[in-house]
């Protein structure tokens, strides 16, 4: 491992550069059977509650003792293997465990109590899986196309470059503390495919396909973020790389962002505020300077062609005879049983691989022609279904009050039972994409869907209440571009009838008979 590149402690430094310049977060590393030991009530709280998160283990305050863990699944791939022991640390804690799988195409576990925690990351490690820097100021998963070597139209398989880039980050699993001190978190995607189907525009740097002089590369983006004070769509950095220069070129950006990055507001952090302060001219000169070699100006034009897949459903692969299954995992969440259920069909019909996309949903790849039929007459095809109603297909949420401190609504939960009553009242032809967030952190991406609802609180009745602002206009897939807030404010006791008529008006949702149509 490379040694510590951490800034020293000043007086001026808010809480967050203070305690990372204290200690390093990866530091808790070499004390988790302490910790394990001493129990989460007893340990020191800066430790519990931030630096822990560099492990991937996130203290919950809603539930006390009941920690999250969130891992890196490059390119959102995972085996049958891995599979099986997430559904068993899951499985010991009952009722309290689960996972879901998130927005950057990667899971989180819950009901996580610390005394395991040394247990787990033996067994993680066994089968190949880390969570290393998952959390706060570190890169998050690297995002990649969920179809990447099997898409008969792909241009570019990301797998491996997802891989080789986390492997740089990471130390391979290990944990690189020459990347443990960010300025703040941040987000990489490796577009491979005609669809944007990792939404470059959101990432701090996203590579997307493009041919200069007839080869094979990306143009790069640079800067995209959401955060609760400001978002913004990335912005080309005029530069293309070969695929031989992604790792370096993330490198190149990942240090210039820690050691010139803005640090003292941490609203004022991610990456965007330093190309700002830079000037994008500027920002672009340091990289190149940091590569040690020139950065070839953009492609005229880059590969993104298509309207956004979602995968859900029976697809041929670019295989012979093989095919790839496309499973609808509502709001993402999968109990143990399902995580067995879903490794034993990988196994039994496929190769045991495992796919998970950003709008929380998994496919099986390399089923053969003559095991499609017995696969899709499995049970676990009824729960989670390869053809699933318009509204439900679409349907993102972040994770929300149930166990997300930040959360001002319950999200999760609420959005499966808002989209229940409205697929019992309306026939929709095409899906339409609504995203939950429970707060302007915007985990759930609000801004890039059809109709995107972010928490808040309202007054209604002069009480304070759950409620909504609404979001609408994001375009995803080719010339995609964020949506905005068109209404703020809403009780989510009023919401259904807003949803309602948007859906009749603007998405030619129509009234299902015998359903009246005001409420
Ligand atoms: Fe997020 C913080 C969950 C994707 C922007 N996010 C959090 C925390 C860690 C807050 C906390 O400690 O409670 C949430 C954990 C709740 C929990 O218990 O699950 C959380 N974020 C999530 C996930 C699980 C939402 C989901 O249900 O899928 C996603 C995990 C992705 C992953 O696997 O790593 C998740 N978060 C996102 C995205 C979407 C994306 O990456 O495409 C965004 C907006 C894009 C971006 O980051 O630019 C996002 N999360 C944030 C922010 C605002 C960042 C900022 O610059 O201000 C925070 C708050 C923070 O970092 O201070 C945050
Ligand atoms: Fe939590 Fe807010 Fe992110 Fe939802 S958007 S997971 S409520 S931080």
């Amino acid at each position: 491992m490379t040694s510590t590149v951490t800034p020293p402690t000043t007086s001026t430094q808010n809480k967050f550069e203070k305690f990372k310049a204290e200690k390093d977060g990866l530091a808790v590393k070499e004390q988790l059977e302490e910790f394990a030991r001493i129990g989460w009530e007893a340990m020191d709280e800066t430790d519990r509650e931030h630096r822990l998160k560099w492990l991937g283990i996130f203290f919950r305050p809603v539930t006390p003792g009941k920690f999250m863990m969130r891992l890196r699944l490059p390119n959102g791939i995972i085996n049958s293997d891995q599979m099986r022991v997430l559904g068993e640390i899951v499985q010991r804690y009952g009722s309290d465990g689960n996972a879901d799988i998130t927005t950057r195409q990667n899971l989180q576990l819950r009901g996580i109590r610390i005394e395991d925690v040394p247990d787990i990351f033996r067994k993680m490690k066994a089968v190949g899986l880390t969570s290393v820097q998952s959390g706060m100021d570190n890169v998050r998963n690297i995002t990649g196309s969920p179809v990447a070597g099997i898409d008969g139209d792909e241009l570019f398989d990301t797998r491996e470059l997802c891989f080789q880039v986390q492997d740089m980050i990471t130390n391979h699993g290990e944990g690189n503390s020459e990347f443990t001190n960010l300025p703040r978190k941040f987000n990489i995607a490796i577009a491979g495919c005609r669809d944007n189907s990792i939404h470059a525009e959101i990432n701090d740097i996203a590579f997307i396909p493009a041919f200069l002089n007839e080869t094979f590369g990306f143009n790069v983006l640079v800067g995209g973020f959401f955060s609760a004070k400001r978002c913004d769509a990335a912005i080309p950095l005029n530069a293309w790389v070969p695929p031989s220069d992604v790792v370096a070129l993330c490198r190149a950006i990942l240090e210039l962002f820690r050691d010139k990055g803005l640090r003292a507001n941490r609203q004022k952090a991610r990456l965007m505020w330093l190309i700002d302060e830079m000037g994008l001219g500027q920002f672009r000169t340091e990289v190149v300077n940091r590569m040690g070699k020139p950065l070839a100006e953009a492609a005229a034009k880059d590969e993104i062609e298509w309207e956004k897949r979602d995968h859900i459903g029976v697809y041929k692969q670019k295989q012979p005879g093989l095919n790839f299954v496309g499973l609808h995992i509502p709001i993402g969440r999968l109990f143990a049983p399902d995580m067995f259920e879903i490794a034993r069909v990988a196994d039994v019909y496929g190769n045991g691989e495992i796919r998970l996309t950003v709008e929380e949903n998994l496919l099986i790849p390399n089923i053969p022609d003559d095991k499609l039929e017995a696969f899709l007459a499995e049970p676990i095809l009824q729960k989670f279904s390869i053809d699933p109603t318009p509204l439900n297909r679409a349907l993102v949420s972040c994770t929300g009050a149930q166990f997300c401190g930040f959360a001002l609504i319950e999200t999760k939960n609420r959005a499966l039972a808002m989209i229940k009553e409205l697929d019992a009242e309306l026939t929709l032809t095409k899906p339409v994409r609504i995203h939950w967030t429970g707060c302007p952190n915007s985990c759930g991406q609000p801004q890039v869907a059809d109709i995107g609802l972010m928490g808040t609180k309202v007054r209604k009745d002069g009480k304070t209440v759950e409620g909504v602002d609404l979001y609408m206009g994001g375009k995803v897939g080719k010339d995609a571009h964020l949506g905005t807030c068109v209404r703020k404010g809403i009780p989510c006791a009023d919401l259904k009838p807003l949803l309602r008529e948007i859906l009749s008006e603007k998405f030619a949702a129509i009234p299902k008979e015998g359903i009246a149509t005001t409420t």
